[in-house]
């Protein structure tokens, strides 16, 4: 029997996070949600507290690469065989996991990459400026890799934790640009790797992405 678990980072999100934690729960494909909350100053980590989830309090800021880096920790240490990754803010639905997992039980994959331009609304709902930025990212992680990669920034994916366990993801960046470093690992394995469409939902969410955010996400690209 194989086990799973999925890490959340999150600030902020007393709003989105507990619905999310039971949307996860629901689906029956996750043995432990891991919510890593960043010093938060709402009522994050109360709100999470009440639910079945792990809280993992941050007692300084570890930023969203910081927070995610916690939470793979605290799953290699369950011991899991899989390792979901998704935001806390109510964009990803869970609702799509067995399309991970779908993928992620093949014996030939073991990384999958959420693809936001897989499903053509996404390109009217998200930011024009947001839709640019990540198309250049893309191409240059594509190129990096010399294989298509839709969609490098996409928060929600999920992956074979024996995989992750050979990663030194400890080194990579505590901010944004973890996303791509962790695909550039994982293809340094030579690991299986595929892509799923996903919806991303854009509501009234404050995003804490800057264009600087957005410029830094191709420095990973740039390093040899
Ligand atoms: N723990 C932690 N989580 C963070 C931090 N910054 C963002 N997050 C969480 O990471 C997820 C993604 O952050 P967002 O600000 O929504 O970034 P984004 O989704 O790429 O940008 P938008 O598409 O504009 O929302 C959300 O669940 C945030 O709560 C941080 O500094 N620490
Ligand atoms: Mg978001």
């Amino acid at each position: 029997m194989t086990t799973s678990a999925a890490v959340l980072p999150a600030y902020n999100e007393a709003t989105h996070a507990t619905g999310v934690i039971e949307q996860i729960e629901a689906t029956g494909l996750v043995d432990h949600v891991i919510v890593v909350d960043d010093c938060s100053t709402d009522d994050t980590a109360a709100r999470v507290a009440e639910t079945g989830a792990i809280l993992l309090s941050n007692d300084s800021t570890r930023n969203y690469g910081g927070a995610i880096k916690r939470g793979y920790n605290h799953a290699l240490e369950l011991g899991v065989d899989y390792i979901y990754r998704l935001d806390a803010d109510g964009q990803h639905d869970p609702g799509e996991l067995p399309r991970f997992w779908k993928e992620l039980r093949q014996p030939d994959c073991q990384y999958v990459l959420g693809d936001r331009f897989g499903d053509r609304s996404v390109n009217q709902s998200m930011p024009l400026d947001r839709l640019i930025g990540n198309r250049v990212v893309a191409l240059a992680t594509s190129l990096r890799v010399g294989n298509r990669v839709n969609d490098p920034p996409c928060g929600y994916r999920a992956m074979d934790a024996n995989y992750l366990a050979r990663i030194p993801y400890e080194q990579f960046s505590n901010d944004f640009q973890i996303s791509v470093e962790e695909i550039l690992a994982f293809d340094e394995l030579d690991a299986g790797f595929e892509e799923v469409p996903v919806s991303c939902i854009y509501e009234n969410e404050a995003s804490t992405l800057t264009y600087y955010d957005g410029v830094k996400f191709l420095l990973p690209n740039l390093r040899w």
